[in-house]
C-alpha cells in the first residue's frame, strides 16, 4: 500500500490504550481525538440511553441460554477483525480510508464480529461446567472512518449474538435431520407473533445466498433460519412496542403499526446472509445483519460439530428510534439538559433543548492532476483521494462541532480532465451558538488542511 499523503505525521511512537501500549508504525491512523472515547462505557452507565437499549435487547437474550457480555478493550488484531472471520485481502472493509489502524497488526475493531471466535472457543471451554449455555451477546464500542452526518460517528456501538446447537459427532451431515428436529423444537419454543413480516426471498439462492454444501443439509438451515428470523422478530417487535407506549404517553402521534422485512445480504462469515429492515417514520430502516454461521470458522474456533446463527446490531439506531433522538452526537454529551432526561429501565421521548443555529460553509478544490476517487487504485502513483479523508480531516478541527459534511458539487473539466468537488460543512453545536469568529477559525483552517494533507488546489 502506497503511503498515503493524507496523514499527519505520526509524532509518538506509541499509542496507550487501554493501560496497553501499542507501537505505531507507517500504518497508524488513529488520532487521540478518537481515543478519547476509549473507556467511557457508556452502555455501562446505567441512566444513559444506551444502557437502557442494552437492556432491553439482553432482556430477549436471557440466561441460561445465553451469556451476556461486554468488551471493553477496542484494539484487536487484524487477524480477529478480518482474517478469521474470511475477509479477502482486497476488501474495502481493510483499507486505512475506513479503518482506524493501531499498527500494520492492530486495528480498533470495527465490529463485535471481531470476537465470534473468542466467544465460540468460551462456549467449547464451559461446556461441561454450563451445558445449558448455548449462546452469548455481547456489545461493545466500534470505530470506523466514516462519513459526518446525523447518523454517522466514528465511534458507535454494536451488540453481537449468535447461538449454537450440536450436531453428531461422527459424519454430521448424514445425520442432518436430527439436528433439524432439534432446531425446529427450539423453535416452536419461542411464541409467534401477529407483526406482518415481509420474507419474499428463498431461504438459499445458489449465487447469492449460497448453502454450505459441503457441510449443511437444506433442511438445517431451513431451521436455523426460520429460528433466527423468529429471535430477532421477537426482539424488533418487543423494542418498537415499548418505542410506541412511549410515543403514545408523551401525547404524541397515532403510533404507526409495526411493518418489518427481511432482505437478502451479504457476510464473509455468514451464508444464508439476511438483513432486518423496520419501517420507521416513512422509511425503511436496516436496524441489524444476519446470517447461518459459516462452518470453516465453527472448526476453527474448537466447535466443529455446531451449527448456528450470529447476528450485528446498531445499538445508537435503535436508541434513536426509541427514545425519539435527533442527532448520534448527543449520545456523547456530558449536558446535564441531555443526561437527566433518562432513567434506567423507562423509555422517555427525548426533549430536544433548544436548537442552536446552523452555519453552512462550502469548500470547493481541485483534485491534484493524477488523483483519482474511491479508493488506493490510484492510476499514475498519484496520491488516492477518498472521501473519508475529507471527513476525518474536517472531524479533526471541528470533533463535534461539525453536523454535517456532504459533497454538493462534483465535475471534471472537460479540458485538462481535473476534477473539482465541492463539500458543504455544516457548522453546529449541539450546546450553544458558534460565534463568527469560531465558525471562520475552524473553516479557515479546513481550507488550508486541504491544500497541505490532500495536495488540493482551491477554488
Ligand atoms: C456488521 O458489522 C456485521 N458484523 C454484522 C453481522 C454480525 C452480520 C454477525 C452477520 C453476523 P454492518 O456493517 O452492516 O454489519 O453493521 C451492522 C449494524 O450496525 C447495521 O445494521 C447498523 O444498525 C449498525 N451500523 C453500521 N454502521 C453504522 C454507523 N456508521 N453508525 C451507526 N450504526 C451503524
Ligand atoms: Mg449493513
Amino acid at each position: 500500500t502506497s503511503t498515503q499523503a493524507n496523514q499527519s505525521p505520526q509524532t509518538k511512537s506509541n499509542l496507550k490504550i487501554e493501560d496497553e501500549t501499542y507501537p505505531t508504525d507507517q500504518w497508524t491512523n488513529t488520532t487521540d481525538q478518537i481515543l478519547s472515547h476509549v473507556g467511557r462505557r457508556l452502555y455501562l452507565d446505567e441512566n444513559h440511553p444506551l444502557a437502557i437499549t442494552r437492556k432491553l435487547i439482553e432482556s430477549q437474550f436471557p440466561a441460561p441460554v445465553f451469556g451476556n457480555h461486554f468488551e471493553k478493550n477496542p484494539v484487536v488484531t487484524t487477524r480477529q477483525n478480518f482474517d478469521v472471520l474470511g475477509f479477502p485481502q482486497d476488501h474495502p472493509g481493510r483499507s486505512r480510508t475506513d479503518t482506524y489502524y493501531v499498527n500494520d497488526k492492530t486495528v480498533l475493531r470495527t465490529h463485535t464480529s471481531a470476537h465470534q471466535q473468542a466467544y465460540f472457543q468460551q462456549l467449547n471451554r464451559n461446556e461441561k461446567t454450563r451445558p445449558e449455555e448455548v449462546g452469548y451477546t455481547v456489545i461493545a464500542d466500534v470505530y470506523r472512518r466514516d462519513a459526518i452526518d446525523r447518523s454517522h460517528y466514528p465511534v458507535f456501538h454494536q451488540m453481537e449474538g449468535a447461538m449454537l446447537w450440536k450436531r453428531p459427532d461422527n459424519n454430521p451431515l448424514a445425520q442432518s435431520a436430527e439436528t433439524a428436529a432439534k432446531i425446529r423444537a427450539d423453535l416452536e419454543l419461542i411464541p409467534a407473533h401477529d407483526v406482518v413480516v415481509e420474507d419474499p426471498n428463498p431461504t438459499i439462492h445458489a449465487q447469492r445466498n449460497p448453502l454450505q454444501a459441503e457441510h449443511h443439509s437444506e433442511e438445517e438451515v431451513e431451521a436455523i433460519g426460520a429460528h433466527l428470523k423468529r429471535s430477532l422478530e421477537r426482539m424488533v417487535i418487543k423494542i418498537f412496542t415499548e418505542a410506541n407506549k412511549a410515543a403514545a404517553s408523551s401525547g404524541g402521534e397515532e403510533p404507526e403499526p409495526l411493518k418489518v422485512r427481511w432482505v437478502e445480504a451479504y457476510f464473509p462469515f455468514t451464508s444464508p446472509s439476511w438483513e432486518l429492515e423496520v419501517f420507521w417514520q416513512g422509511d425503511w430502516l436496516e436496524i441489524l445483519g444476519c446470517g447461518v454461521i459459516k462452518q470453516d470458522l465453527l472448526i476453527n474456533s474448537d466447535v466443529p460439530n455446531r451449527v448456528g446463527w450470529a447476528f450485528g446490531l446498531g445499538i445508537e439506531r435503535i436508541a434513536m428510534l426509541l427514545f425519539n433522538i435527533p442527532d448520534i452526537r448527543l449520545f456523547w454529551s456530558r449536558d446535564e439538559r441531555f443526561r437527566s432526561q433518562f432513567r434506567a429501565g423507562t423509555i422517555t421521548r427525548f426533549e430536544p433543548f433548544s436548537k442552536h443555529p446552523a452555519c453552512y460553509k462550502d469548500v470547493a478544490f481541485w483534485l491534484p492532476p493524477a488523483a483519482v476517487t474511491g479508493g488506493s487504485s490510484a492510476a499514475g502513483g498519484g496520491v488516492p483521494f477518498h472521501e473519508n479523508d475529507v471527513m476525518e480531516l474536517v472531524r479533526g478541527i471541528g470533533a463535534d462541532l461539525v453536523e454535517d459534511v456532504s459533497c454538493i458539487d462534483e465535475f471534471t473539466h472537460p479540458k485538462t480532465g481535473r476534477k473539482s468537488m465541492c463539500y458543504r460543512i455544516n457548522y453546529r453545536s449541539l450546546e450553544r451558538t458558534l460565534t463568527n469568529e469560531e465558525t471562520n477559525g475552524m473553516h479557515e483552517k479546513v481550507r488550508s488542511k486541504l491544500v497541505e494533507d490532500l495536495g488540493v488546489e482551491l477554488r
